[in-house]
């Protein structure tokens, strides 16, 4: 039998082994010893979820009556007002940068595209959770759709009022992850993010950004806006929030 003490001794040789399995896959913020623990969970979740297994769905009798709307849930903006005052007909949504064909696509052509409708559950790092059902598109297959390029490592989402976050691809492609224009069998409401969210099933509620504006695929991320990855970074919130 392994004595205690040598399975303690084991966990930083299993943990570099991780780290040494991902490196290429970690994103640059967790590089330095502080994010060592975010980095190690990061790697643990990589190798556990490797198959990318779905998360739980449920039935529509789950679906939460009244799910909260937090944070932002009007944008200001005279432009967003403007979209919305005309069913967002105007709406266009940019992805740019890594791809074979930088597209803007409209909500009629989104929606075109094939679909998924998934009830899952919300988990704010606020400390609520909430089911709902999400209708979208899957990010991977809009991506598929914009011949997204091979060197490609992450998608940067930008947002109206000024949210941004990152994906890499191993979250970017999961069949989950969805660019949602529906919930609970409706339009997207404007407090939940309409037209188009981000559902990242996979990860806390704030990796979910609502209001996207514009997406764009690139290969590193130390050269976009602060450099962390994500707008919560500068806040004490972690690039990746595995549950
Ligand atoms: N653009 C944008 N996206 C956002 C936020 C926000 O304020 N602005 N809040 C985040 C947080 S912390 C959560 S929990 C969910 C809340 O989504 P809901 O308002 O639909 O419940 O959206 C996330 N995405
Ligand atoms: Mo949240």
């Amino acid at each position: 039998m392994i004595s205690r003490r040598k399975w303690i001794a084991g966990i930083p040789a299993a943990g570099s082994l991780l780290l040494t399995a991902c490196k290429d896959s970690l994103p640059p913020t967790y590089g330095s010893l502080f994010d060592a623990s975010n980095a190690l969970t990061f790697a643990a979740h990589r190798f556990l979820l490797r198959n990318q297994p779905l998360v739980r769905e449920f039935g529509r009798e789950r679906i939460t009556k009244n799910f909260p709307a937090i944070n932002e849930t009007n944008p200001k903006s005279d432009r967003y007002q403007q979209l919305l005052a005309g069913g967002f007909a105007e709406w266009r949504l940019p992805i740019e940068g890594l791809v074979a064909k930088p597209t803007e696509l409209s909500l009629a052509t989104l929606k075109s595209f094939p679909s998924r409708t998934q009830v899952t559950q919300h988990n704010c790092e606020q400390g609520w959770s909430a089911i709902a059902e999400w209708t979208g598109v899957p990010l991977g297959r809009v991506l598929q759709e914009v011949g997204m390029l091979p060197q490609a490592r992450y998608v940067v989402f930008h947002t109206v009022d000024g949210w941004w976050d990152s994906l890499d691809m191993f979250d970017a492609l999961h069949p989950q992850t969805l660019l949602a224009y529906g919930m609970n069998g409706r339009e997207l409401p404007v407090a939940h993010g309409a037209p188009v969210r981000l559902r990242v099933e996979r990860q806390l509620g704030y990796k979910s950004l609502k209001y996207v504006s514009r997406i764009d695929v690139t290969d590193r991320l130390d050269d976009v806006e602060d450099g962390t990855g994500a707008v919560g970074a500068a806040y004490g919130y972690s690039w990746y929030a595995g549950i």
